[in-house]
């Protein structure tokens, strides 16, 4: 399968809205938990290792990354949330700048959400759902870290997430380790971004 992410270019980190890029064309932007494994997930999807910056600090990056396709295709790298050592006021910062994402952003077509297979569905990822659907943005989940549990438990952990997210969102196992479900996760960008 020909892989349009490939062609991937960082172009801008944004700490507030007036740094977005250019809101045209189509966008899809990846979100979930500090160290759930987005920037992981960016890198094995685009078939680039240093694409996105992966870290072992977890809540270190607060900005917004933005990712060039082609002139009218974007990946968005959105900082990570849920780490409760991240101090108030960047906390309030962050949730400043996803509002303002999620409110004005014409392009964004699509919602990956990253949760470790480990723990899915925590109180943010819910929160992040609840964004997508209000601005009827499709929403696809990847269970990472896959290669952390048994296979009879990531299965399990699947269908239990797809029955809990029916009609809200589509959910698969994902591993930037192993790369378990990259093609299935290629193919589910591609089609929201119409690639
Ligand atoms: N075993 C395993 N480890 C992973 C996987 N994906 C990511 N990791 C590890 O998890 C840690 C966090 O990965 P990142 O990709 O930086 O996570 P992130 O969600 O971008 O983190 P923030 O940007 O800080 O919010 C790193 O130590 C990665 O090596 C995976 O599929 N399997
Ligand atoms: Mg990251």
């Amino acid at each position: 399968m020909s892989n349009p992410f490939q062609q991937a270019k960082y172009t801008k980190s944004a700490w507030e809205p007036a740094d977005f890029v250019p809101d045209i064309g189509i966008e899809v932007a990846v979100a979930g938990r500090s160290n759930a494994g987005k920037s992981s997930a960016i890198n094995a999807i685009s078939g680039q290792r240093q694409l996105a910056r992966v870290s072992k600090t977890p809540g270190r990056t607060q900005l917004i990354n933005f990712f060039t396709i082609d002139d009218s295709h974007r990946l968005v790298d959105l900082p990570g949330y849920g780490y409760a050592k991240v101090p108030q006021k960047m906390q309030r910062h962050w949730r400043v700048l996803m509002e303002a994402y999620f409110s004005e952003r014409v392009s964004l077509r699509g919602l990956v959400i990253v949760m470790d297979v480990r723990r899915p569905l925590t109180e943010f990822d819910t929160q992040m759902l609840d964004w997508a659907g209000s601005r009827r943005c499709a929403a696809h989940v990847l269970l990472t870290k896959a290669d952390k549990l048994s296979r009879g438990k990531a299965s399990n952990t699947l269908l239990g997430t797809r029955r809990d997210l029916q009609d809200v969102a589509t959910v698969q196992l994902f591993s930037a380790q192993t790369r378990q479900g990259i093609d299935e996760a290629r193919g589910m960008l591609a089609g929201l971004m119409g690639l």
